[in-house]
């Protein structure tokens, strides 16, 4: 009997943490491959592309392409204007697959440093919003925006965490 309802509890808060990590994963930390199918490549509108979607903070770039035919510069706007890096360049990559976080609320421009690339396309510009400001464009009735605590894919990881280890004592606590 005793058994029971333990397991009953048991498998209650394990469905409920399960529900509550695929509601957050549906909502946090999306990656986002560059050009999609596409890739990082020549004849590519990056402009079409970028627009397609909202980046938050905590979001993650992918760059796919073959290693030395392409290279991922993160540059000024400046450079991004004139294509031209011989300054302006903030941080290069050419892994040939690039991951990159996008950590801070701001915009960011990256370029394709190969000669004429990116004069032909191979760059775009994005806006990179704070998560919590992106779920208030959906929620227009939130009375002061402002000051709404910032969300991010760490402190909803942190959120979580503590979540588990909650779930963890209290089982401890039940089945000890
Ligand atoms: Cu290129």
């Amino acid at each position: 009997m005793q058994e029971i309802m333990v397991s009953n509890i048991f498998f209650s808060f394990l469905l409920a943490s399960l529900v509550y990590l695929l509601l957050l994963h549906g909502a946090k930390c999306e990656t986002y491959t560059v050009g999609d199918e596409d890739h990082w490549s020549t004849g590519v509108n990056y402009l079409t592309w970028s627009g397609k979607y909202n980046f938050v903070v905590a979001d993650i770039l992918v760059f796919v392409y073959p290693k030395g035919a392409h290279d991922v510069n993160e540059v000024t706007e400046a450079t991004f204007r004139s294509c031209n890096a011989s300054n302006g360049v903030l941080s290069k990559y050419n892994s040939g697959n690039d991951q990159i976080k996008l950590t801070d609320a701001k915009k960011y421009w990256f370029i394709c440093d190969i000669p004429g690339h990116c004069l032909g396309g191979m760059r775009f510009a994005i806006n990179v919003t704070e998560a919590s400001a992106a779920a208030n464009t959906n929620n227009t009735t939130g009375s002061n925006p402002t000051t709404t605590p910032n969300k991010s894919c760490a402190s909803e990881r942190g959120r979580t965490m503590i979540y588990l280890l909650l779930l963890c004592g209290l089982l401890l606590k039940i089945l000890g």
